[in-house]
């Protein structure tokens, strides 16, 4: 599999592409499945449909893996937490934990629930050709924690951050508990065929350094050691979004580092040389526009030089974006990396 392969920095014919959230909205196929299954988590827990928006952009786009339809918010709904994903506001528990005697009701066995991800993973792994990868997944423990506390997404992040100063025991409590889950489940993910995972730290900017390290990286390295001591053979992408300034301080036992698009490559590449390869990063909005594509792809083929890059977006896919710009992406960059 050239993914794999480019994880591991092995050679490749050309730098393999995918593109986070490449299921989605932004595809006619897509919508017509999510109103089949009703709403968005009974297609996260139908594997048959999930299956099917899964294997979409691999087909239409032509893309090098498939990620796994779901969600990172799954987990804190098995753990007992209940989930609303309203029209046009996002995802919502209703509920969210106060305080640390709320701890001891979140079940502990959640990544025994969620047999459908599973399910859905094995049906992927018989359907998607063998050269292609499937990338399973997971929300870091400071991101999943995050809204189990804040009760959804936020710009301050202001309870959360009250209770990492006034009381950083309950934080931590709550990141052990979900840290273990994550293992749990990533663990089931490989076992049911998944051939990379991605860890989305998506509001590691919330924090000043040494907390950001303290309550969020410091669970993320638990993980990657738990897995990659089990699982060498399977990549771990670790993707902290926006963080630039202490880049080359996110050391662990991972392959791949997800770089965002506002922190520019040659950048991060200054920063990290060859210790990580990098995934990254196109400006999504870059995808209204070909000429923006050719320009933004030509930037970050000449800093990444055809070596230790995986291709993809800096975050994931707008859901206006126009599907025949997204094919001409995928064309591009594998035409123009060639070797
Ligand atoms: O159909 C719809 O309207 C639902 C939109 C949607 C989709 C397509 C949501 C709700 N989740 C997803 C799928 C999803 N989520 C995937 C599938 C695979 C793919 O990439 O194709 C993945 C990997 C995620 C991961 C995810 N969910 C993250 C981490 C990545 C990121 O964007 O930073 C986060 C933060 C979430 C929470 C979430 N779920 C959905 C939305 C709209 C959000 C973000 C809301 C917010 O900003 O707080």
């Amino acid at each position: 599999m050239i993914f794999i392969d480019a994880c591991f920095r092995k050679p490749t014919p050309y730098t393999p592409i995918w593109m986070m959230r490449q299921a989605g909205r932004y595809l006619p196929e897509y919508m017509a499945v999510r109103e089949k299954a009703g709403d968005f988590l009974n297609l996260c827990k139908n594997p048959k449909l999930a299956c099917e928006v899964t294997l979409q952009p691999v087909d239409i786009l032509g893309v090098d893996a498939a990620i796994l339809f779901s969600d990172i918010l799954v987990i804190p709904l098995e753990m007992g937490m209940d989930l609303k994903f309203i029209k046009g506001k996002g995802p919502i528990f209703p509920e969210p934990l106060k305080d640390e005697s709320q701890l001891c009701a979140l079940d502990e066995n959640a990544h025994l629930k969620l047999t459908y991800v599973y399910d859905t993973i094995k049906l992927i792994r018989e359907k998607l050709a063998n050269d292609k990868a499937l990338i399973g997944f997971t929300g870091s423990p400071w991101t999943l924690a995050t809204y189990m506390i804040e009760g959804q997404g936020t710009k301050v992040y202001n309870i959360i951050k009250k209770e990492i100063y006034k009381n950083p025991k309950f934080i931590h409590k709550l990141l052990k508990i979900v840290t273990q889950t994550v293992k749990l489940y990533l663990e089931e993910q490989i076992k049911s065929g998944v051939n990379a995972v991605q860890i989305f730290d998506s509001w590691a900017a919330a924090l000043e350094e040494d907390k950001y390290l303290e309550f969020s990286w410091s669970y993320i390295q638990e993980i990657c050691t738990y897995i990659k001591s089990k699982y060498p053979h399977i990549p771990i992408i670790v993707f902290p979004k926006s963080v630039p300034a202490y880049l080359d301080k996110l050391d662990g036992d991972f392959d791949v580092l997800g770089i965002d698009w506002g922190t520019p490559m040659e950048f991060a590449k200054d920063k990290i040389g060859d210790k990580f390869v990098l995934q990254g990063n196109l400006e999504p909005a870059r995808l209204y526009s070909k000429e923006a594509i050719d320009d933004g792809v030509q930037k970050i083929v000449d800093v990444m030089k055809n070596e230790g890059h995986i291709f993809n977006l800096g975050h994931g896919m707008i859901p206006d974006l126009p599907v025949e710009n997204a094919k001409y992406l995928v064309k591009r960059v594998q035409e123009l990396t060639k070797r």
